[in-house]
């Protein structure tokens, strides 16, 4: 078998194809032989269209089955998927293009014009529509072509996706995942999360990050497991369908939206056999709650964009603890350090930079060797921005094993939200060019819902007068909705410290009540 990742999912399919893989809420259901059938169509349609191995494919599409066999496709044909939230803005999406130079552009129906144009512009791109029911030109044509597909073999080290992550910098940074890292996360996860055929999934996150695409999409997979594919979050909806489920990924969002449900508890839990959450810290108190509301424990995990999974809580109690408030231990064969200045190690219990190491991670950034460069040591460790330590006192008080990872912090300037990252310096380069404004700060607080919500404060021109909700209005127009600020408050001047750097931990305090 070659390394490519859809052949090794492949080789685990079921052997009945004409059970359901995939089953919408409605209980519309796709098998695996469709499944074999749509991917190999959608290659086809790819490799016809010109697109050789390593092309990029990129897609801003809905959530629904189609898109999944996209995806699948891409991989088969030995191309690099590149997925883009659907909430990118123009503004955001035409950098994508150019940053990715794709072979192929799949996109949003309501944004066919805006996509046919710059398709133009960009080298004229084949560009196809795929709507949220699996319609559109991409459909129709893949619907003409043959069913019968050989994937084309990929070595480890081959792409197979671009996830765009942002950077402190500003601009995105395309994180180069290859089949080899995929796949080995992958199988890592499915021993480690103990993975059954019988096992039925509730998918429920998006398919544009490591989150919903891989860790769930390839769990189940691998697995030969159905999934229950919902196209959008829904909590009433999503405590109704986990009635028929073993395995449930969420970020920490989801899970206290779903303890917001007064009749969610013990009884729409019956059957499930596997919380899971990840993408954001998951408070103690929501760990707590939901325990005590189902008699579940939450299994929390750590990845990023860069290196697939890297820690989890122990799934079986051989293996170890469920601690609150920690991120478990490294995967198997994965290793990580926290370290202090000139990384030098940590003792137990100190706090430092998390660095990781292992086949999950990342080769680099696309088209950026520097960026690369910045973000590994001299050794090959990856520096993840994250501030944890290793064993330490737990949330109850008692000490957390020594090979368990608390994140309590970050050295990079990040926002998430709701499980989304938003990158400050982004966000401020926009505003900045907001008329009026003389410059801004960008920061997160607390938010009951999401976590961290997006706040701003900008300082006007001189003799310019602002106002805080038109600029609100304003960035919601430009940019995606879930990095636009919820409040923005016009300031005389920042808060500074005496080397002039700008003072967000004050602004946090001030705003953040
Ligand atoms: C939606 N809104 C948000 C967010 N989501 N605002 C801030 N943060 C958010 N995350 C805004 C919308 O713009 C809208 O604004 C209003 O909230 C309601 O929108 P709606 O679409 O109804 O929201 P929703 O569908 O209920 O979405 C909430 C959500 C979603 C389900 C929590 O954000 C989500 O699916 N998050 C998961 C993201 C994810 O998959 N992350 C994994 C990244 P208005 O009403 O004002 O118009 S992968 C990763 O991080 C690593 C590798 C890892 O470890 O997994
Ligand atoms: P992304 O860039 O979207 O891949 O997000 C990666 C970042 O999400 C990590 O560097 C962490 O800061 C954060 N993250 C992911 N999982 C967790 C978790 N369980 N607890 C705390 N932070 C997390």
């Amino acid at each position: 078998m070659s390394g490519n990742l859809y052949s090794l999912i492949a080789s685990r399919f079921p052997a009945d194809r004409t059970a359901a893989c995939l089953e919408t809420p409605a209980g519309e259901p796709f098998s695996w032989a469709e499944l074999e059938r749509r991917t190999a169509q959608a290659a086809n349609l790819l490799v016809g269209r010109g697109l050789r191995p390593g092309d990029r494919v990129l897609a801003q599409v809905e959530k629904s089955p189609a898109a999944l066999f996209l995806y699948l496709g891409a991989l088969r044909a030995g191309l690099v998927f590149v997925p883009l939230n659907t909430a990118y803005r123009e503004a955001e999406t035409d950098y994508f293009l150019e940053n990715a130079a794709p072979g192929a552009v799949v996109f949003l129906p309501e944004r066919e014009s805006w996509f046919t144009e710059a398709a133009k512009r960009h080298g004229g791109v084949a560009a196809w529509t795929l709507d949220g029911q699996g319609g559109g030109s991409f459909a129709d044509k893949a619907a003409k072509q043959s069913s019968e597909f050989t994937d084309v073999p990929r070595a480890n080290d081959d792409l197979a996706c671009i996830l765009y992550t942002s950077g402190t910098t500003g601009r995105s940074k395309g994180a180069m995942l290859s089949h080899g890292n995929l796949s080995s996360n992958a199988q890592t996860l499915h021993a480690w999360w103990d993975w059954l055929e019988d096992d039925v999934l509730l998918h429920a996150l998006p398919i544009f990050h490591v989150h919903g695409l891989f860790v769930a999409v390839h769990g189940a997979l691998l697995a030969g497991a159905k999934m229950i594919w919902m196209s959008k979050w829904d909590a009433p909806e999503a405590a109704r369908q986990l009635r028929r489920c073993t395995v449930f990924m969420g970020v920490p969002t989801m899970y206290v939206r779903l303890l917001a449900e007064p009749s969610f508890g013990r009884e729409a839990c019956a059957g499930m056999r596997l919380f899971i959450s990840g993408s954001a810290p998951l408070l103690v108190e929501t760990f707590r709650e939901f325990q005590a509301r189902t008699g579940h424990t939450i299994l929390e995990r750590y990845g990023m964009s860069e290196t697939v999974m890297i820690t989890s809580n122990a799934c079986r109690p051989a293996d170890g603890p469920r601690v609150a408030g920690t991120v478990g231990a490294a995967l198997p064969g994965v290793s990580i350090r926290v370290v202090g200045e000139e990384n030098s190690p940590r003792t137990e219990g100190e706090v430092g930079d998390v660095q990781v190491r292992g086949p999950n991670v990342f080769s680099g950034y696309w088209r950026a060797p520097e960026k690369t460069a910045q973000d590994f040591t001299s050794d090959g460790w990856f520096k993840t921005g994250d501030v944890g330590r290793l064993g330490g006192p737990s949330a109850d008080g008692t000490p957390a094993p020594a090979n368990y990872l608390t994140i309590v912090g970050r050295s990079k300037d990040l926002i998430i939200t709701g499980g989304y990252n938003v990158y400050p310096k982004e966000i401020e380069g926009f505003l900045d060019e907001m008329p009026g404004v003389a410059e801004s700060a960008v920061f997160g607080v607390p938010d009951p819902d999401f976590g961290e919500a997006v706040c701003a404060a900008v300082v006007p021109r001189a003799g310019a007068t602002l106002d805080g909700e038109s600029l609100t209005a304003a960035m919601r127009a430009r940019i995606a909705k879930f990095k636009a600020p919820k409040q923005v408050h016009v300031v005389a001047e920042l808060p500074r410290n005496a080397m002039g750097k700008v003072q967000k931990n004050v602004l946090r305090q001030t705003y953040g009540g």
